[in-house]
């Protein structure tokens, strides 16, 4: 149980009432009573019970805030976040550890926090995420057009996830509108899946990634 006041929202797809993860979400913010929104997946752990008290108290003491996440994606090298994924043995997504707030450009969409304000202006765009994918990307990039702040947050978790996406067909579809949407305000998109170019035609930086990812798989099994 987390510790500070919070409402907890469930939002329960399985009966397909929803046709994307930005409409259900968007839904399940409506009547959220809180100042700050968190959007996290069924499958987070928080792995301290002061997790919600620490997310809250850092994201007091940050600047011109859009929004914030577990992990994400900037220039560097490597993913930014202290979580780890990966089902039924967990594996950190990123070798370097953060120590405090971070700027990235993207956020994963494992979990997601906006301030109400922020929200009342910026909702998750139903029309270029009309699948399960890209949201909190989308997010990012449209507060970061705005001029606001996209950060990860120092803290820990654990994302009970294989990573899926990248393998599905629709991923590409949304991330074709994600990419010609924000094309005129970004040259590259960084996200914890991937790196694209706005200037490059998807489908060929989509067989370089899949001729890497057979690659992967490949020195997995050693
Ligand atoms: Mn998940």
């Amino acid at each position: 149980m987390q510790k500070g006041e919070h409402e907890l929202i469930v939002v329960d797809n399985s009966a397909g009432e929803w046709s994307s993860a930005a409409s259900a979400l968007n839904w399940g913010a409506r009547d959220a009573k809180g100042d700050i929104l968190m959007f996290v997946h069924q499958d987070f752990v928080f792995e301290s019970s002061d997790w919600l008290l620490e997310c809250e108290k850092l994201l007091l003491e940050t600047e011109n805030l859009g929004a914030a996440g577990a992990a994400g994606k900037g220039e560097g090298k490597e993913i930014v976040s202290n979580i780890k994924d990966r089902w039924p043995i967990p594996k950190r997504v990123s070798q370097s550890n953060v120590g405090e707030v971070t700027r990235v450009q993207t956020l994963d969409e494992c979990l997601i926090v906006i301030p109400r304000d922020v929200f009342a202006r910026f909702q998750f765009d139903e029309k270029t995420c009309d699948s399960w994918h890209l949201y909190a990307v989308d997010m990012s990039l449209t507060l970061l057009e705005n001029g606001l702040g996209v950060f990860v947050l120092p803290l820990p978790g654990y994302h009970r996830s294989n990573n899926q996406s990248l393998r599905s067909g629709s991923y590409y579809e949304t991330m074709k509108r994600v990419l010609k949407k924000h094309r005129e305000s970004f040259a590259v998109v960084h996200t914890t899946c991937g790196t694209w170019s706005l200037r490059r035609p998807l489908i060929i930086q989509r067989v370089k990634l899949s001729i890497l990812m057979g690659l992967m798989r490949y020195q997995d099994r050693d």
